[in-house]
């Protein structure tokens, strides 16, 4: 398979680079979030969606190397911006749930990156999804609670979608909940998936925890989720995923 093995090459010859989308807050509009996504620059096929790349780099066991490239670009990058934009600037990563098998996980830790960079680890946010809790390990378990010891953050992706438990909110202890993006389709007062989104938001308040309503399109369900309680949005009502210097532009028009 020609795409595997110019996976291999991709990383050295620095095919990849990551965009950010921009998350903002409902309340009062600031936006001091970001979600790190990965895109692949490929010499002569053009740009690969990760759709198609990441699955592939999971079989092939390169994902930890990609992960933690990932990890190290938006840690660089977060770094840049709670200087230049603000200090309470956060990025969240996706960590696939691959990266959490290997028995050592990333070495040196990413929470030893982070201090001897001398980037808070509240400046990251680990987005993992409801698979990885699923079936989750002992080792995993000890896993997640170490990143939170640690300082970081724990976001759980794509809420609603799989085999969704509301005891996972209770045993696993998250910062964030994303619902995904297929609960804004159809969005509209009295409508079902409004009713889900709300029960969703209420059980994650009670819990503790934020969230970030995904796939915003219109401002009709910005407005909603917003007088639903939302914490924060994200989706192309707002901005698509952007090159850090188109996103310096957009944030700071927001502030
Ligand atoms: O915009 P989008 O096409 O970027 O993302 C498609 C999918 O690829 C999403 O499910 C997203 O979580 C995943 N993805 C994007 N970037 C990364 C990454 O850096 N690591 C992992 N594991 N998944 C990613
Ligand atoms: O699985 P994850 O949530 O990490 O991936 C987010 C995916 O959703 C990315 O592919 C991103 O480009 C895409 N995305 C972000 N905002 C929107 C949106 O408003 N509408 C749609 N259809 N996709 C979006
Ligand atoms: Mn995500
Ligand atoms: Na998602």
């Amino acid at each position: 398979l020609r795409m595997a093995s110019d996976l291999h090459v991709a990383l050295e010859q620095q095919q990849f680079y990551l965009v950010y989308q921009p998350v903002v807050n409902l309340r009062d509009g600031s936006i001091h979030k970001a979600e790190a996504l990965i895109r692949w620059q490929h010499p002569q096929r053009g740009l690969i969606p990760p759709c198609e790349f990441i699955p592939l780099a999971e079989s092939m066991g390169l994902i930890n190397e990609i992960g933690d490239w990932v990890f190290h670009t938006a840690a660089q990058q977060v770094r840049l911006w709670r200087s230049e934009l603000h200090p309470d600037m956060q990025i969240a990563v996706n960590k696939s749930p691959l990266q959490f098998q290997s028995k050592t996980g990333p070495t040196p830790s990413w929470a030893e990156h982070l201090k001897a960079d001398n980037i808070a680890p509240e400046a990251i946010v680990v987005e993992i999804t409801e698979g990885l809790l699923l079936d989750a390990s002992e080792s995993v378990q000890r896993q997640l609670l170490s990143l939170r010891q640690e300082g970081m953050r724990v976001s759980l992706d794509d809420f609603g979608t799989g085999y969704s438990s509301l005891a996972y909110l209770h045993r696993f202890d998250i910062d964030f909940l994303k619902i995904d993006q297929s609960f804004m389709r159809d969005l509209a007062p009295g409508s079902k998936n409004l009713t889900l989104c709300k029960a969703i938001i209420q059980m994650a308040h009670e819990l503790g925890i934020q969230v970030v309503a995904e796939g915003i399109e219109t401002r009709l369900q910005k407005d909603l989720l917003q007088e639903a309680g939302c914490d924060f949005g994200q989706g192309y009502f707002f901005a698509k995923p952007l090159l850090p210097e188109d996103f310096l532009v957009f944030a700071r028009s927001g502030q």
